[in-house]
């Protein structure tokens, strides 16, 4: 279990001295990938916020529109893709829109691991200053980068808010190390669960399985044989097909959202 109560006191500390807090979201699974802890202080603080929908490459555009006029009530949202770099434009010229007036602007972009932070910092800055990653927890330390003449951004580590109690849900959300997992299978089983309730034809599709309603370990045992997951013995391989799923999930493959 990792609680990084350093980095959240950092980003607590950096969020109370911004003029501007850009909190980035998964499009995926966008409201297990919200930080409530984040949002409160920030209206607490009295600085505005934007909700960044952050991968919507990996999702259908309406699930996108959906998510954003549901979340615009709360807080302004933009959904983009840094990696396609889709409505990144939008949303960059829409910033001096929140700024304040004033000669320099000072803003910090939080979140779960592994939403994209560092790679909107790219975006916005259109350079490669700071470093991106597929596994959680690339972003160690806050950086601040200046983007233009108004505005410095700080790129902060990933936030493992207090209110997720599970293991599962961490490595879901691409928080958590799949190799330091102490039970992957019922992690897997989780999020299978998940899939199972949500949206399962990506799921599916991606593996070739013959159907979501199987026991999931009906299912493991499908994904194993056809991915050739085997043990020394010959037996099909749970455990080791069990990380490949995950891993390939946070690595976005497996096509997959969540709806608000
Ligand atoms: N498909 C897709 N992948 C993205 C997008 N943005 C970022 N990624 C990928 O998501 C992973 C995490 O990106 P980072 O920018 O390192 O995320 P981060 O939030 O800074 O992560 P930490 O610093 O670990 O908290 C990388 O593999 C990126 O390539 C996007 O818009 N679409
Ligand atoms: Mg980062």
């Amino acid at each position: 279990m990792i609680r990084r109560k350093k980095e959240i006191r950092q980003v607590f500390e950096l969020i109370k001295n911004s003029d501007l807090i850009l909190e980035v979201l998964d499009s995926r699974i966008p409201n297990l990938t919200r930080v409530s802890s984040i949002e409160k202080e920030a209206k607490k603080q009295n600085i505005p916020l934007i909700l960044v929908l952050n991968k919507c490459d990996l999702i259908p555009y309406q699930i996108s529109e959906k998510t954003k006029k549901k979340y615009n009530r709360e807080f302004p949202t933009y959904y983009i893709s840094s990696r396609e770099r889709q409505g990144t434009k939008i949303f960059r010229n829409a910033i001096p829109r929140y700024l304040k007036k004033k000669k320099e602007n000072v803003l910090s972009i939080v979140g779960v691991p592994n939403t994209g932070k560092s790679s909107l910092l790219n975006i916005l800055r259109g350079k490669h200053v700071a470093v991106t990653g597929q596994k959680p927890g690339v972003t160690r330390s806050p950086q601040l980068i200046r983007i233009s003449q108004r505005i410095l951004i700080y790129d902060t580590p990933g936030v493992i808010p207090f209110d997720y109690p599970e293991d599962d849900l961490q490595v879901f959300l691409g928080a958590y190390s799949i190799d330091n997992l102490d039970d992957p299978i019922g992690t897997v089983n989780f999020f299978i669960d998940r899939i199972r309730e949500n949206y399962s034809s990506g799921f599916v599709n991606y593996y070739g399985i013959t159907s979501i309603n199987l026991s999931n370990e009906e299912i493991l045992k499908q994904i194993a044989a056809l991915r050739g997951m085997k043990s020394k013995g010959g037996l099909l391989n749970l455990l080791e097909t069990a990380k490949l799923v995950m891993r390939e999930f946070t690595a976005g493959k497996i096509q997959y959202w969540e709806e608000v």
